[in-house]
């Protein structure tokens, strides 16, 4: 018997004893897609036009060499992640990330953009979810894109979530499994606005004729909503924040989208999703990491990761909460940071699977809250990682930090023939 079966019969025996089934629990475990966000691969560029800078209030700092530089090199490097992180995956893609034959315009995009990607996503058993990409374009430039007083740039951002939702629908029939399309704007004031009414009713009525587009596959296309705080060039004001963003899906019963980065900093969004759960269909999560002014740290093991893997999984939402992942790390090899921030969503998942859940709602039920809480902390030393390696293992993925050794080979051998 090998040092790591043994381990994990071990771990096994451990859990066991609270009543814990930790092969049922990596059984669900290999159920559960994450959606993998492209736009680490290449820190928010897209396809469509080299010299185009980011802009939306959003930032990818740093200079670590080797980004992809086109569709084929950001599946090139979205093979080597998912082939160091255990189970099957989804891809989140933005609009600006399709196959073309030279430079194009945001509008320029169809769905036979996306045959290559969706070929490709066949092929690997990906699903695909969608964004229409609301920044980094000349008519973005003055701040306000769905929420602009001017009716041109308005028409011209309400034209482009038309197209993303046809090009969602099409991906999602094409793969025959349902694309969730995310709407994030970045419009809001730097500074403190007089009038913070007008934007959100130009904003609503633009989503309403978004919304009310007919599309060819519907059904195959799921929309959603993402709120923020505040931006770079967006402190004071956002115009799509939480509340407004909760009102209109309940309103409208589309998915509400929370990113972990979009709130104050104290707040978390694990306390939000059994109230949202309440009232919209459906969630879909941005899970990053907020670092003072920014949004989109690469997901690490933290309190807070483990309390929105713990919430879906205590209250059996698996099926109503869509995990994607969102941050942005130029500092580092990329491809390491989609491994890394994956594989800690993974454990997350895997630590709230292995929870005694029904002793501790047993406990609480019967008001015996110091038990509550003495279980709860004597969990956090229970042999977690012995099961996340058996898990790994099983799955033909490295274990532990071996992944690096991959990452390493393809830094050297692709990576650095980028220039
Ligand atoms: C920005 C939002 C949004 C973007 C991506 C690129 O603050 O989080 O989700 O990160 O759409
Ligand atoms: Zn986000």
């Amino acid at each position: 018997m090998t040092r790591l079966s043994q381990s994990y019969q071990l771990a096994q025996e451990q859990y066991a004893a609270l009543g814990v089934d930790t092969d049922a629990a990596l059984q669900t475990l290999a159920t559960i897609p994450i959606s993998l966000h492209c736009w680490q691969g290449d820190d928010v560029a897209g396809f469509e036009d080299p010299d185009r800078g980011l802009s939306g209030g959003i930032m990818a700092t740093g200079n670590y060499p080797g980004k992809a530089r086109n569709a084929d090199e950001l599946r090139a490097d979205l093979d080597v992640a998912y082939s160091l992180i255990p189970g099957t995956h989804r891809l989140n893609l933005h609009a600006i990330y399709g196959d073309s034959d030279g430079k194009m315009d945001r509008n320029d995009w169809r769905p036979h953009h996306f045959d290559r990607w969706i070929d490709w996503a066949w092929a690997n058993d990906h699903g695909i979810d969608f964004n229409p990409s609301c920044f980094s374009h000349p008519m973005a430039e003055g701040g306000f894109t769905l929420a602009s007083l001017d009716e041109t740039v308005r028409a011209f951002w309400i034209e482009h979530c038309i197209n993303s939702r046809e090009i969602g629908g099409y991906i999602g029939k094409q793969l025959d499994n349902p694309c969730i399309n995310n709407v994030w704007i970045p419009d809001g004031y730097k500074d403190t606005p007089v009038d913070r009414l007008r934007h959100r009713e130009l904003l609503k009525e633009s989503l309403d004729e978004v919304f009310s587009a007919e599309i060819s596959h519907p059904d195959f296309n799921r929309d959603a909503v993402e709120c923020k705080l505040f931006g770079i060039g967006s402190e004071s004001y956002v115009v799509g924040s939480h509340e407004f963003y909760m009102g209109y899906a309940i309103q409208n019963q589309t998915l509400l989208t929370l990113d972990a980065g979009h709130f104050h900093p104290t707040e978390t969004i694990a306390d939000k999703i059994s109230s949202t759960l309440l009232y919209v269909p459906e969630l879909l999560l941005h899970v990053s990491r907020g670092v003072r002014w920014d949004s989109d740290h690469v997901v690490t093991l933290t309190d807070d990761l483990q309390a929105i893997m713990q919430e879906i999984v205590r209250h059996v939402a698996l099926d109503r909460v869509h995990i994607g992942l969102d941050f942005f790390d130029a500092s580092i090899n990329r491809i390491a940071a989609w491994t890394i921030g994956t594989r800690n969503a993974l454990k997350a998942l895997l630590m709230a699977l292995l929870e005694p859940i029904d002793t501790l709602r047993e406990l609480e039920a019967a008001g015996d809250w110091t038990a509550r809480l003495a279980l709860l902390e004597e969990l956090k030393m229970l042999p977690f990682g012995a099961v996340w390696d058996a898990y790994c293992a099983q799955q033909n993925t490295p274990v532990g930090y071996q992944f690096m050794q991959a990452i390493r080979h393809h830094e050297q051998t692709v990576l650095a023939q980028r220039g």
